[in-house]
C-alpha cells in the first residue's frame, strides 16, 4: 500500500476512511511502525504546517486530529514495545487554572508518534500533580502548556518546585502555548521552548543529540 494514501486521509480529516485504511494496511501486514512513521505521522506534520502557514482553519485542525487520534487508538496495541517508549517518557500537561488542551494534546501526539511513552496529565494540572508525575515516572521530558497570561507563572512555579525537590537536573523541560516565547522560557529556566506540534520533536530531538 501507498502510505502516503494515509497521509492524505488523514489531512482530508475524514476519521472512518482513516482507520479503515490503517485496518487495510495492518491486513496486509504492513509494518505497524511504518504505518505510523511514513503516513500518519508525515500526515500530521502536514496539518500542523498548513495551520501555521493559514492554510487550515481550527475546525479543520481538530477534525484531523481527532481521526489521528481514533486511528492510533487502533494501532498502538500492534506497535512493538520498541516503537513506544524507545525515545523515552515524556509527561505533559497544562498548568493549574488553565483548561486549554488542544494544542497540547497536538503536542502529545506528535511525541507518541516520535516514540515516546507519553503520560498526558490533562488540563487544569496543579504545580504538585506535575512535580509527583515527575517523581513517578522519571519522564526524559516534561512539557507544560499554558494559553492564558495569567497562567503562564505557573510554569516557572514548577521548574523551581523541581529545584527544591532536588531533580530539575533529572527532566528537560520543554513549554509551550499561545503566549509562550522563547524569552519567557530563558527567563523561567525551562531548557526548550516549542513554537508548536509540528516542530517541538525536532527541537527535542536536537537537543538532546547535542547533549
Ligand atoms: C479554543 C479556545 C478556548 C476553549 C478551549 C477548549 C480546549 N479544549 O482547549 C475554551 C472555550 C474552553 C476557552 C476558554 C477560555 N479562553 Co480561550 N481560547 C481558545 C482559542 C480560540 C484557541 C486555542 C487553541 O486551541 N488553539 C489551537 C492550538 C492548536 O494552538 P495552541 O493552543 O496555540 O497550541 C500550539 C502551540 O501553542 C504549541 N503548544 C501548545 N502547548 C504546548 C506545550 C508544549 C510543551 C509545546 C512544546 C508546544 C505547545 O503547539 C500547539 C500546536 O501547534 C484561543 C485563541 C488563540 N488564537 O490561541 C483562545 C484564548 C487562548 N482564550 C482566551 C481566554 C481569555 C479564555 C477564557 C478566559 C475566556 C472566558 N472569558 O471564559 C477561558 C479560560 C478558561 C481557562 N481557565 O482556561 C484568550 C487568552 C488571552 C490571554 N492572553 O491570556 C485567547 C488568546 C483568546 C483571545 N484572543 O482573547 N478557550
Amino acid at each position: 500500500m501507498d502510505l502516503s494514501r494515509i497521509s492524505e486521509t488523514l489531512i482530508s480529516g475524514k476519521a472512518d476512511e482513516l482507520k479503515k485504511m490503517v485496518e487495510e494496511a495492518v491486513n496486509d501486514d504492513v509494518n505497524p511502525s511504518d504505518i505510523l512513521n511514513q503516513g500518519l505521522l508525515p500526515g500530521m506534520d502536514a496539518v500542523g504546517q498548513k495551520w501555521k502557514a493559514g492554510d487550515m482553519f481550527m475546525p479543520e485542525v481538530l477534525r484531523c486530529a481527532k481521526a489521528m487520534s481514533s486511528a492510533m487508538d487502533y494501532l498502538r496495541p500492534k506497535l512493538k514495545d520498541d516503537d513506544i517508549g524507545n525515545a523515552g517518557t515524556m509527561v505533559i500537561g497544562t498548568v493549574a487554572g488553565d483548561l486549554h488542551d488542544i494544542g497540547k494534546d497536538l503536542v502529545a501526539m506528535m511525541f507518541e508518534g516520535a516514540g515516546y511513552k507519553v503520560i498526558n496529565l490533562g488540563i487544569d494540572q496543579s504545580n504538585e500533580n506535575f512535580i509527583n508525575a515527575v517523581k513517578e515516572h522519571k519522564p526524559k521530558l516534561l512539557g507544560m502548556s499554558a494559553l492564558l497570561t495569567t497562567t503562564m507563572p505557573r510554569m516557572g512555579e514548577v521548574i523551581n518546585s523541581l529545584k527544591e525537590a532536588g531533580i530539575r537536573d533529572q527532566v528537560t523541560v520543554i513549554i509551550g502555548g499561545a503566549p509562550v516565547t522563547d524569552d519567557f522560557a530563558k527567563e523561567i529556566g525551562a531548557d526548550l521552548y516549542g513554537p508548536n506540534a509540528g516542530t517541538a520533536v525536532g527541537i527535542a530531538r536536537e537537543y538532546f543529540q547535542k547533549k
